[in-house]
């Protein structure tokens, strides 16, 4: 793609300017494709100056999802290595299934900066407006079913860790994987298996970050906040995205070598309302009791009146200082 090929040639010399003439020898196209390519990306939020004298200098890549600037900042083996990179889709995990079901390859990551019907679990829906990270990985790790959720406690893990390592913010963990600040939720995993497991192990690990918009873009009965309204800037998307499936392809690597329990352990480091009382909610059902931690297969396990009981799905509701739950 030509306006790739410009940025890694203005991004191989930093300090200076490239002149037009040696963009279009380079390249073999005129100089005028070149102005139109450089003001394309100019138009994509890519900082170029341009100097008639001298040349192009690339000064900034934009904070918008950007699929050469996701490269430039990717330091994992497999993960995010084949991207796909739409303006809009239904859903990122829609999108990847489709794929994992062409023979996407382990690794094939599906990002989006609209989703027009963000999935959440059990056909709930998720706010996606411009602005957030929607992301999808296809794994096809070399595990059984049974670690199927394994999976996506290692994806809140990541994302927890990323948000620490890139700004210092300390977020939490609720069961099994709302990543809440204040109470609030910032982000949620959708972790869906694909086909039949015994045959072509594949899972698609759905991340969505509400990023970088304010708060008033979600519809207000949520209990949700941004990263935007806790740290009252923008931030480079291709970064958070680059950084999270870093943290990930680490924890399935482990996961791989069957080091679960450190997993286990980094989750409960991370888990809100450990030790208090919560109440489990499973379709009609709610089972009140203390969060004592998790199990060895990622099940929540309760003590409850009638003993320790463990839950494999549901959600969790942690009671407020008002004596309410959330
Ligand atoms: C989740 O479901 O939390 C999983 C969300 C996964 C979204 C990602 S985005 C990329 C990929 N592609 C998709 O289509 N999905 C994945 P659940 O635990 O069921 O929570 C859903 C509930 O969260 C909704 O019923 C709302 O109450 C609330 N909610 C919806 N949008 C939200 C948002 N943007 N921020 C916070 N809460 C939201």
């Amino acid at each position: 793609m030509v306006r790739h090929d410009i940025l890694q040639l203005l991004a191989e010399h930093p300090e200076e300017y490239v002149s037009g003439e040696r963009i279009s020898q380079y390249l073999n196209v005129t100089r005028a494709a070149i102005w139109k390519h450089i003001k394309a990306l100019k138009d994509e939020g890519f900082e170029i100056e341009g100097q008639t004298k001298n040349g192009y200098r690339l000064l900034k890549t934009p904070l918008s999802l950007n699929e050469w600037a996701l490269e430039q900042v990717l330091t994992t083996i497999s993960l995010g290595r084949t991207i796909c990179l739409e303006d809009e889709l239904a859903s990122t995990n829609i999108r990847a299934k489709e794929l994992a079901h062409q023979g996407g390859v382990h690794g094939l990551t599906v990002l989006a900066k609209y989703q027009s019907v963000g999935q959440g679990r059990l056909q709930r829906q998720w706010e996606s407006p411009r602005g957030g990270l929607w992301m999808s990985v296809v794994l096809r790790p070399d595990l059984s079913l049974a670690d199927a959720s394994k999976l996506t406690l290692a994806a809140s893990v990541a994302i927890v860790d990323a948000l620490e390592a890139l700004y210092q913010l300390r977020v939490g963990i609720k069961w099994p994987n709302d990543i809440v600040y204040n109470g609030q939720k910032l982000a949620g995993i959708l972790g869906e298996v694909v086909g039949e497991w015994n045959v072509v192990q594949t899972l698609i690990l759905g991340m969505g970050i509400n990023v970088n918009f304010p708060r008033g873009r979600l519809s207000a009965s949520l209990r949700a906040t941004t990263l935007y309204e806790i740290l009252g800037y923008e931030v480079d998307l291709n970064i958070l995205a680059a950084t999270i499936l870093k943290h990930l392809e680490n924890k399935v690597i482990s996961l791989e070598q069957k080091a679960f329990n450190e997993l286990r352990l980094s989750w409960l480091e991370r888990a809100v309302g450990l030790g208090e009382e919560v109440r489990v909610l499973q379709r009609e059902r709610a089972v009140q009791g203390v969060f004592k931690g998790i199990s060895i297969d990622g099940a929540l396990l309760l003590e409850t009146e009638n003993g320790e009981k463990s839950f494999s799905a549901g959600e969790v509701q942690l009671r407020s200082n008002t004596s309410t739950y959330f």
